[in-house]
This record gives C-alpha cells, structure tokens and sequence, in this order.
C-alpha cells in the first residue's frame, strides 16, 4: 500500500497567536520579532494582513516599518507560542502514532494506517482542523500526498487557513505548472541556473534530458529531478526525545593531575554541547561525573537558570562544579559530562532581546556546519587544546 502522508502547517503562526491572546489584533497588520523603538532585529512573521505590504519572516524590522508603517509591532512571547505548539501537537499525536514535528509550527503525520478509523483522508483533516481550533483557537493549513515533498508543496499552496489533497498518482501533474521557487531545497542559485538553460517550471525540470542536467548540477541533478517529479521517499520519523546527552572516558591511567582531568572535561563538554545542538535540542540541568581510583563515582550537578547550548555556558558551570569533586584526594579514573533537562530548541526565543544568543547561534551555526563537513576536530575552544590535536578516549561511551 502506498504511503499517505499529512502535513501541516500553522498560518502566520506567532502573529496568529498574538492575535489569539489579543482580539483586538484581529485582522490588523501585525509584525512580531520587535517593538517600534528597536532599531535593529528582524521580522519573524508577519499577519497576512501586513504581508500585503510585502513584509515577511527575515526583513529587517526598520524595512517592515517603513513598508507597513501603521502594523502593530510586538516582540514577541516565546513560551505562548511553546504553548500553542505543544497543544497543536497534541491534536496530531491522537490521530496517528507516527507524527514528526518538522518545526515549531509545522509536522508530518503518517495517516496510511489510521485515515480510514476516521471516515477518510477529507473528515481527518477537518477533524484536525476543528481540534486544533478549539483548542488555540489558531488556522492552520493542511496538505495531503503520498509523500512528504508534495504533502509540503500542497499546503504551502493552499494557505492560508486552506487545505489540499494530491490523489494518488496526480503528484507529478500537480508540481507541474508551479514556479520553480516553490520546489524546497531549490535556492535563488540553483533558480538562476536552471534559469539561463530556460527551466522556468517545476514541469520544464522534470522533462529536461539528463545530459544536461548532470552537465549544469552534477548527480545532485537527478535529486533535483526526482523531486520535480513529485518522487521522494523520505519517512515520517516520529520524534523521540533523549533524556539526556552524555559523554564519558577513562584515563589510561589514573590522574591526579587535575589540569588534565579539566582540559578533558572541557573536550567532553563541546562534544556533548555539540551532539546536543545536533539534536536541535538545549538543556537545563549540566551533571559533572568522576570515578576515582577506588571506583567511587560521585555525581555534581548545576541547573541554569535558563536552558542553554552554548559551550560557554556549560564549561563554566564544570569549573564551578570541579572544587567540589577535587575534595577527594583520590587519583581519576573516569569522567564524564551530561546535559539533562532537554528540549527542543528553537532559537529564534533568543531574537527576543537575548542578543548574546543571538549571536551565539550564528557562530556555532556556522562552527556546526564547518564540524559536519569536516569533523569535530576541526574546531575546538582553546582550553581543551592541550590535549593535543587529535583526542583519543580511551573507552568513549556515547550516550544519549
Ligand atoms: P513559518 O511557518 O515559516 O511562517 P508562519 O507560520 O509565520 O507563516 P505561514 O506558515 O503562514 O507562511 O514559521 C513559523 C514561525 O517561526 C513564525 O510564525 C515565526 C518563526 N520564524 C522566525 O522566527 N523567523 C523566520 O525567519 C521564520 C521563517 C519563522
Ligand atoms: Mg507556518
């Protein structure tokens, strides 16, 4: 049986929520991301009605300002929209056991086995639009197909407060007549080049012969091709959360010597906070772990104030931690760091005044990427230097 995939996705969802919260916002234009007298900041979203004026999600805040001079401006509040989103996700997880939260306002829901309990793929999607309109009173847009790729296209097309079914086997016909903007992963560089070889359609992509297409873009051409022909066969994978993220090692031999003992600490924390970041994920609670020589493990913890993932953070806290566990005068066996405390991070809580964050999730961005295409090793803070430039743990454990 082919698959049926759901997706959805809530309409202009912070301002939505603002609007919810607030009445009298309805049907104004309102911006989020910052109040009048900020000068610097960018749109996270815009009500429809201000996207009128042409602002959108990412416009400098001074542009949105000029472009739409009379919209409410409002910076936001993150856990309202927390809020919102774990009800949403709450509608969804009833309909189905294979739900994957894509972002803060946006999932998949494998309906393949459990579109029928609820009288077909049209009732299911207004049922769950129904739902989550009493329950947030928020629009949302839903779109269904037989994959992800096209499930995402249908509801990007029939927003807002819309929704839309591909049949089975009308994928293809549907992506046909669309601008090729509108097929995810296709960037204004890849636009321009399919451009000059006179690609204007997603149709015009899914015909061009495959000589040219490897010529202009490589193998990655007949990714690009699959995806104009409304195939892909990416699953749902329904979200699992870690409890907790570790990492741990034992000397070669036993320690007394503490400096070493933290430059590995250090080296183990950024891999911790980095496997964290992977998971798009940030924590609360930082536990320090040591085995010494005579197998006794004493275990320190700090909890933050605020949930964190940046490395900075974490290592501070080790030192902070460190003078309780050096009170044993007993030589180092093993040590370990833990993030707990987990959720789901979505950064852009930081743009709301939290500018230190904001530039923190740019930098690690980018170290991230860098890491992902290079390896960890690549960059490191300067205090786990000292272990030199390649670390080999002796018994690494990589728990989640
Ligand atoms: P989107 O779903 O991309 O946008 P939206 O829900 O505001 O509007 P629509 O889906 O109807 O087009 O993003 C969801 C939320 O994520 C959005 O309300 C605000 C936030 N966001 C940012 O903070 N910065 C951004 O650049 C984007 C794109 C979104
Ligand atoms: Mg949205």
């Amino acid at each position: 049986m082919r698959r049926r995939i759901l997706h959805i996705d809530m309409d202009a969802f912070f301002a939505s929520v603002e609007q919810s919260r607030n009445p009298a916002l309805k049907g104004k234009p309102l911006i989020v991301g910052g109040d009048r007298t900020e000068s610097r900041g960018v749109v996270c979203t815009a009500s429809y009605e201000a996207r009128r004026y042409g602002v959108h999600s990412g416009m400098a805040l001074a542009e949105a300002r000029r472009r739409c001079p009379q919209a409410v401006f409002l910076r936001g509040n993150f856990e309202h929209y927390r809020e919102a989103s774990q009800k949403i996700h709450a509608v969804l997880e009833a309909t189905s056991p294979h739900v994957e939260a894509a972002s803060i306002d946006e999932a998949y829901v494998d309906i393949t086995g459990s579109r029928r309990l609820f009288g077909g793929e049209d009732a299911l999607a207004d049922l769950i639009k129904r739902r989550i309109r009493e329950e947030t009173e928020l629009p949302c847009t839903i779109g269904i197909a037989s994959n992800k790729l096209v499930s995402k296209i249908a509801t990007n097309e029939a927003k807002p407060d819309g929704y839309l079914r591909i049949e089975e086997g009308n994928e293809a016909r549907f992506l046909r007549p669309l601008p090729l903007r509108k097929l995810p992963g296709i960037g204004p560089r890849t636009c321009e080049t399919l451009e000059s070889l006179g690609v204007l359609t997603v149709g015009a992509l899914a015909d061009l012969p495959s000589d040219i297409l490897i010529r202009a873009f490589g193998l990655i051409g007949y990714a690009l091709q699959r995806a104009a022909r409304g195939e892909s066969t990416s699953e749902v994978k329904p979200d699992s959360v870690p409890k907790s993220i570790s990492r741990e090692t034992t000397f070669e031999e036993d320690l007394l010597d503490w400096r070493r003992v933290k430059q590995m600490l250090i080296y183990l924390a950024e891999r911790a906070v980095y496997a964290l970041r992977e998971q798009g994920m940030e924590a609360r609670c930082v536990t320090l772990k040591v085995r010494y020589a005579d197998f006794k493990t004493l275990t320190f913890a700090h909890t933050f104030s605020e949930p964190t993932f940046v490395d900075g953070d974490i290592i501070r806290a080790l030192h902070m931690l460190l003078p309780k566990a050096q009170e044993r005068r007993v030589r180092v066996r093993l040590v370990g760091v833990a993030l707990s405390s987990l959720r789901h991070h979505l950064w852009q809580l930081h743009l709301f005044g939290k500018e230190r964050f904001e530039k923190w999730a740019r930098v690690l961005e980018s170290v991230d990427r860098i890491r992902d295409r290079h390896g960890f090793e690549l960059i490191r803070l300067a205090p786990s230097m000292g272990l030199g430039r390649r670390v080999r743990l002796a018994t690494p454990s990589l728990s989640r």
